[in-house]
C-alpha cells in the first residue's frame, strides 16, 4: 500500500536561478496537488538535522554548508502513489544521470546543487513535512 504524501524543497541553486516557477509548474502539471508551501532558509545546523541520515558520508559538510546558503522552498504535495511518483519527475540525484525531460536533469547545475529534495519513503515523507510544518499550517 502507497501513500499520496510526499515533501520536496526547491534547494537554493533552483530559488537563485528563478526556477521556483517553471519547476511548480511542472509539478501541477504532473498531477500533485499543493497542501503547504513556505520559503524559509535554513541554518547549517537545521541543515545537517534535515540531512542527519548522510552525517557519515563525505560530502556531509559540503551539503549542509549548500542547503543554508540561499532561501528554500518547502512544499508538501498530495498525488497517488505520491513518493515514487515524485521521484520519477525529479530524475536521478546525479544530473547527468537524470532522465530527459526531468527537474533534475532541466534545472539541476551538480550532483550537490540539484535543484530539488523529494522523500525517499512514505515514512520520510511523514517526518519530513512534519519537520517544517505544524498541523495547522497543512490544508
Ligand atoms: P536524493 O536527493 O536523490 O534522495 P541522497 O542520496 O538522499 O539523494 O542525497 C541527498 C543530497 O545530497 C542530494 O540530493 C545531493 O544534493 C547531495 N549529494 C548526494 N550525493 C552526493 C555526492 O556524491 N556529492 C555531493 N553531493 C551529493
Ligand atoms: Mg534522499
Amino acid at each position: 500500500m502507497t501513500g499520496n504524501i510526499t515533501f520536496t524543497m526547491i534547494k537554493p541553486d533552483a530559488v537563485s536561478a528563478g526556477n521556483s516557477g517553471a519547476i511548480i509548474k511542472m509539478i501541477e502539471e504532473a498531477g500533485f496537488e499543493i497542501q503547504a508551501m513556505k520559503k524559509t532558509q535554513l541554518s547549517k545546523e537545521v541543515a545537517g538535522k534535515f540531512y542527519a541520515v548522510h552525517r557519515e558520508r563525505p560530502f556531509y559538510g559540503d551539503l549542509c554548508e549548500y542547503m543554508s546558503s540561499g532561501p528554500i522552498i518547502a512544499i508538501i504535495l498530495t498525488r497517488e502513489n505520491a513518493v515514487e511518483s515524485f521521484r520519477k519527475l525529479i530524475g536521478a540525484t546525479d544530473p547527468s544521470k537524470a532522465d530527459p525531460g526531468t527537474i533534475r536533469q532541466l534545472f539541476a547545475t551538480s550532483i550537490e546543487a540539484n535543484a530539488i529534495h523529494g522523500s525517499d519513503s512514505d515514512q520520510n515523507a511523514a517526518i519530513e513535512s512534519a519537520f517544517f510544518f505544524s498541523e495547522l499550517e497543512r490544508y
